[in-house]
């Protein structure tokens, strides 16, 4: 998947399609704000200078990783949004916790892919340690938040092309 010392924003290469049509949500976890605001800018930013419009990028904020999962439902049901893209950080500790809060936000999100049939993009970063958050949020590997966004919008032009 990653290679060290390589810059994972992939998108410079590859064409991106036409998202001035479209319409984001972005449900971002509080938890490690540093790393997790970044990834939210990186995001936006994406969207943006692919022309979706500011007024098409609806923004929620969720405590916690955990909740995003919920976060991004809501959004599905209440907006009209073609695509939500869920961003967060789950800093590997000393107990247990990372291993739940990774699987419970993983499993919720592909469900909500299905039960929702749209694109809910997982752009939650999994890392060691801060160092290795900080080099994926804008840092020596790129922002995976840019990532999630050229995936979302690369998701729904795929749906449209059917
Ligand atoms: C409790 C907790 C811990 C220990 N670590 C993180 C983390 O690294 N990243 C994250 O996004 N959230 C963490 N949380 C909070 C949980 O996601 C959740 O908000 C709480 O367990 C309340 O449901």
């Amino acid at each position: 998947m990653s290679s060290v010392n390589n810059n994972l924003s992939w998108s410079k290469g590859a064409a991106v399609p036409k998202a001035s049509e479209y319409s984001f949500g972005i449900v971002w976890a509080e938890w490690n704000e540093e790393i997790t605001g970044a990834l939210r800018e990186g995001a936006y930013k994406t969207l943006l200078s692919n022309g979706v419009k500011p007024e098409n990028i609806l923004i929620k904020a969720v405590p916690g990783s955990f909740e995003l999962t919920l976060g991004a439902q809501w959004l599905a049901e209440k907006t009209e949004v073609d695509a939500i893209i869920c961003l967060g950080c789950v800093i590997q500790g000393e107990t247990r916790h990372f291993d739940f809060i990774c699987n419970a936000v993983a499993q919720g999100i592909t469900d909500l892919n299905r039960e929702y049939n749209m694109p809910v993009i997982f752009g939650v970063l999994t890392p060691e340690n801060q160092q290795q958050a900080i080099d994926r949020a804008g840092g020596k590997h790129g922002n995976k938040g840019d990532e999630a966004a050229i995936t979302a919008i690369k998701m729904v032009a795929l749906e449209h092309s059917f």
